[in-house]
C-alpha cells in the first residue's frame, strides 16, 4: 500500500518536472531540499494561461519570487485540478518550504490539503479560495473579493439605467465553471439587479475566461436573441472576445451593446478608452510581492492574516484614458 502510494507521488513528482521545465531537480529526492541554507524554496501551482490577467500574473510572481531570493518551483495545470493535486503531491514529495496555490476550481481540495498539513508544509492560497470548511488547511488566503466585484459591476448598471422603465436585457459570459471567481462574480452581480425586475439575465453561460470562447458563445448569444442591452463578462478576455462577434454582427460594442467587464488588463482598458467596452471592476494580478513577504513570514514561524484582501478600483472610460499610459500590464 505505502510502496503503491509512493510510486505514485513519484510518478507526480516527474509529470510536473516536465511539466514545469525548470531547474530544481538537483534535489529531488534529497529529504530536506529546503532545510539548510536559509534560502525558501516555494512550489507554486498555477491554474493555467488562460487571460491576459494570468499572464500578468504568472510574471508578478515569477520576477518578485526572483527578487525575494526565493527559489520558485513553477508548475502550469493547464486548467485541470488533477494537474495541481499532483504538483501540491510532488512538492510535498520534494519537501519545499512552502506550497503556494491558485485553484482552478473550489472545491475537492481537503484530501491534498489535509497531506501538505500532515507534512508541515505550510500552504498559502493565492488569487483564488477554497470551500474547505477546515480553515486550518492553508495560512493564508491572498486575493481579491469577487463578491463585490460582481456587486460593482450590478451597480454601475443599476446607475447607468436609472430612471429609465424598459425591460434590460442582459447577457453574461461566466469565467470557467466552479472557479470561485465565477461563481462569485456571478452570485454579487446577481444579488445587485434582482432589487429591479427590470434587469433580466436573458442568457448565461460559461466563455472560460477565454477570448475565443467569448467570442463563440456571444456569437451563438447574438444568434438566438435580437434584443440584448447589455453583456456583463467576467473578464476582459472574454469581453474581448464579445466584441469580435458583435461588430461582426454588424453592431457597435459599448454603444448598440453596452459592455462591462473584470479585470482591468492593458487591452481591456484600451477597447475601454475606444468607447468598446463601458465599464471595467479592476482585478489586480500583481499578488507576487504579497506573496513572498506572506512566505518568509510563514517560513519564520510568524502568524499571518488568514485573509489578505487585495485593493482594486473601477475605471469609466474616462478614467481609463487617463490611467492607460501608466497601465504596467
Ligand atoms: O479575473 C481571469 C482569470 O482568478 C481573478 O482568472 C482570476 C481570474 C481573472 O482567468 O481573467
Amino acid at each position: 500500500m505505502l510502496k503503491k502510494w509512493s510510486a505514485a507521488v513519484l510518478a507526480g513528482a516527474l509529470a510536473v518536472g516536465a511539466l514545469a521545465g525548470c531547474g530544481g531537480g538537483d534535489d529531488a529526492g534529497s529529504g530536506d531540499s529546503g532545510g539548510g541554507g536559509g534560502k525558501i524554496t516555494m512550489g507554486f501551482s498555477q491554474v493555467g494561461a488562460e487571460s491576459g490577467w494570468r499572464t500578468a500574473n504568472t510574471k508578478s510572481i515569477q520576477e518578485s519570487a526572483a527578487t525575494a531570493g526565493i527559489d520558485l518551483k513553477f508548475s502550469d495545470a493547464q486548467g485541470k485540478q488533477e494537474n495541481q493535486i499532483k504538483a501540491i503531491r510532488s512538492f510535498i514529495a520534494q519537501r519545499v518550504d512552502v506550497i503556494a496555490f491558485s485553484p482552478v476550481v473550489e472545491s475537492g481540495w481537503d484530501t491534498v490539503l489535509k497531506e501538505a498539513k500532515d507534512a508541515n508544509i505550510p500552504v498559502i492560497l493565492t488569487d483564488r479560495s477554497v470551500d474547505s470548511q477546515d480553515k486550518t488547511l492553508y495560512k493564508s488566503f491572498i486575493g481579491s473579493d469577487f463578491v463585490l466585484e460582481g456587486k460593482k459591476a450590478g451597480e454601475w448598471l443599476v446607475k447607468e439605467y436609472e430612471g429609465k422603465p424598459e425591460p434590460v436585457n442582459i447577457v453574461e459570459l461566466q469565467g470557467s465553471p466552479g472557479a470561485a471567481p465565477a461563481n462569485d462574480r456571478k452570485a454579487g452581480f446577481a444579488e445587485v439587479i434582482k432589487a429591479d425586475p427590470k434587469f433580466k439575465v436573458i442568457a448565461s453561460q460559461t466563455g472560460q475566461f477565454t477570448r475565443t470562447d467569448g467570442k463563440e458563445v456571444m456569437e451563438a448569444f447574438l444568434k438566438a436573441h435580437q434584443d440584448i442591452d447589455v453583456l456583463y463578462a467576467h473578464n476582459d478576455d472574454m469581453g474581448l472576445g464579445a466584441i469580435e462577434a458583435i461588430e461582426a454582427a454588424g453592431k457597435k460594442p459599448g454603444t448598440d451593446i453596452k459592455i462591462i467587464t473584470v479585470d482591468a488588463v492593458k487591452d481591456g482598458m484600451t477597447a475601454l478608452a475606444a468607447g468598446k467596452i463601458n465599464y471595467i471592476v479592476e482585478c489586480s494580478p500583481l499578488l507576487g510581492p504579497q506573496l513572498m513577504d506572506l512566505a518568509k513570514k510563514v517560513k519564520a514561524g510568524e502568524t499571518v492574516e488568514q485573509r489578505v484582501v487585495t485593493e482594486e478600483t473601477t475605471f469609466t472610460q474616462e478614467q481609463a484614458k487617463a490611467a492607460l499610459p501608466d497601465r504596467k500590464y
